[in-house]
């Protein structure tokens, strides 16, 4: 039967990758190509994305993929690159996490009030929504040369075919699209004077986005024509796409340097109710809608393990096992979290000032890191369900944490729910699979999921434990 293959470059905050999915009837089998470190860099003007050796890393992936049937391109949120009226980058991509975007909020909202703003547009506050950027950028010099804006997939898709779109599912995080037409919201644009002819036209999975361009064949040393296909560029659009899950009453936990924790719905929650929950409303494929909460995630222990000069992680995790349970916890929601640096010592902070023991040792507040996360996890996985109205028997964990054994139990213990963990690479896969289906191999999402279930191994955690004394810790954060 007829098996094609499908490179998927899936960018990450801290590595990116080149896939290569080989799909066939009853077949899904993922390999790596190449993996690059992502490496942001701190220049004088603020925290930068090096998007150059970005692409150097896919051009060397493509070339290490060999001969595939299309091309998809997946990477973390929001950011984008201004090209000016050549076509041309102007300057380095601005990262998330940069201080651009702090008291930007505030001056947003007193000319389109927060609560209007999730009514129109669906989406939690995050600093570093697109938005909150173009306000923030406003005033400079690169900005006033802007004449298009590409979000980061959607850059790279350029480069590679030459042609320029705006994937919808990533299109979903900037703040700017309505979530019931699934399409630009004027009203908002308009009223912060934000000019959506910046934008290329939208396209969505599965779209066509060119073909790669004969320079880029050369380089990489394929043959072409190799097609360029959209899929749900949002890495947490793919990674959802590709949760093995059987019918609806599931909730999902997008692991990695964030945990995106919440349910899939046939349409978005707009209450201020949601909204004072922090709840986001972006988009997903075949008209679904993401319906999460951005949790910190393995950041918080990136940054750690990184403040400690880089010690073996799996002594590190058996050690935070032994560790007793709940001394202290943080809120792992707190955008206090977000900018890099001193990670252990301002996690130290928090417990104090929550009159928590403080943990000392690097077990201690890894032990304190993953409390903290299952904790979230718990949080979101419950509210997303009152606020929808959408009970859940499973939670599906996919992406990096699936690796990590202790965090995957706790989040079942804490949930009281049985945890399914896997696939880890769930991005690249949910990449590949909406490739597959615009090559007409693979059915509707649902067809989609039982293919992953059926191919990936996938691991099992029962709840253990009684969910009461989660109960009690998320008291003792709610008391401060
Ligand atoms: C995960 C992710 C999240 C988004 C954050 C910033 O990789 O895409 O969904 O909120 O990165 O872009």
């Amino acid at each position: 039967i007829d098996t094609k293959a499908f490179a998927a470059v899936d960018l990450g905050a801290s590595s990116g990758r080149v896939m290569v999915g080989r799909v066939g009837a009853d077949r899904l089998e993922l390999t790596e190509a190449h993996r690059f470190p992502n490496r942001p860099v701190r220049t004088p003007d603020g925290l930068r994305w090096d998007v150059l050796a970005l692409y150097a890393g896919v051009l060397d992936g493509l070339r290490a993929a060999g001969r595939v049937d299309s091309v998809g391109v997946d990477s973390w949120a929001v950011d984008h690159g201004l090209l000016d009226a050549d076509g041309v980058l102007l300057g380095n991509p601005v990262h998330y996490r940069d201080a651009r975007t702090e008291g930007v909020a505030e001056r947003v909202w007193a000319s389109l009030p927060a609560g209007e703003l999730y009514a129109a547009t669906g989406l939690q506050y995050a600093p570093f929504n697109t938005l909150y950027q173009l306000v923030a950028a406003r005033g400079t010099a690169q900005f006033a040369a802007a004449r298009r804006l590409l979000l980061i997939p959607d850059l790279l898709t350029y480069w590679l075919t030459g042609e320029q779109g705006t994937e919808l599912t990533n299109a979903s995080t900037t703040q700017l699209i309505d979530p019931r037409t699934r399409d630009w919201s004027r009203e908002v644009a308009d009223r912060l004077g934000i000019d959506l002819g910046l934008f290329a036209p939208l396209r969505r999975p599965g779209d066509p986005a060119g073909l790669l361009r004969p320079e880029v064949l050369e380089e990489t040393g394929l043959a072409g024509p190799v097609p360029v296909t959209a899929v749900g560029s949002h890495d947490t659009a793919s990674a959802v796409a590709a949760v093995p899950a059987s019918g609806e009453r599931f909730a999902y936990i997008c692991t990695g340097t964030w945990s995106l924790a919440g349910l899939e719905l046939s349409a978005p929650v707009l209450t201020q109710e949601s909204r004072a929950a922090n709840f986001t409303n972006e988009l997903g494929l075949d008209g679904t809608v993401r319906y999460l909460r951005n949790i910190m995630g393995l950041w918080l222990l990136q940054e750690s393990v990184r403040a400690w000069g880089d010690p073996d992680l799996g002594e590190l995790l058996l050690a935070a096992a032994r560790v007793p349970a709940l001394r202290s916890v943080v809120d792992a929601g707190d955008a206090g979290f977000l900018a890099p640096g001193r990670m252990p010592e301002r996690i130290a902070e928090a417990c104090r000032a929550s009159g928590q023991p403080v943990p000392e040792t690097p077990a201690e507040v890894t032990r304190c890191i993953l409390d903290s996360l299952a904790l979230a996890h718990r949080a979101a996985v419950g509210a997303a369900q009152r606020l929808a109205g959408h009970p859940v028997d499973v939670v599906h964990v996919v992406g990096g944490g699936t690796r990590n054994a202790l965090l995957c139990q706790l989040t079942a213990d804490a949930c009281g729910l049985p945890v399914v963990a896997g696939p880890t690479e769930a991005a690249a896969l949910g990449n590949v699979l909406v490739q597959a289906r615009a090559h007409g191999l693979v059915g509707d999402l649902a067809g989609m999921r039982r293919l992953v279930a059926r191919t990936q191994s996938l691991t099992r955690y029962e709840p253990r434990g009684d969910p009461a004394r989660w109960q009690a810790a998320a008291a003792r954060l709610a008391h401060r």
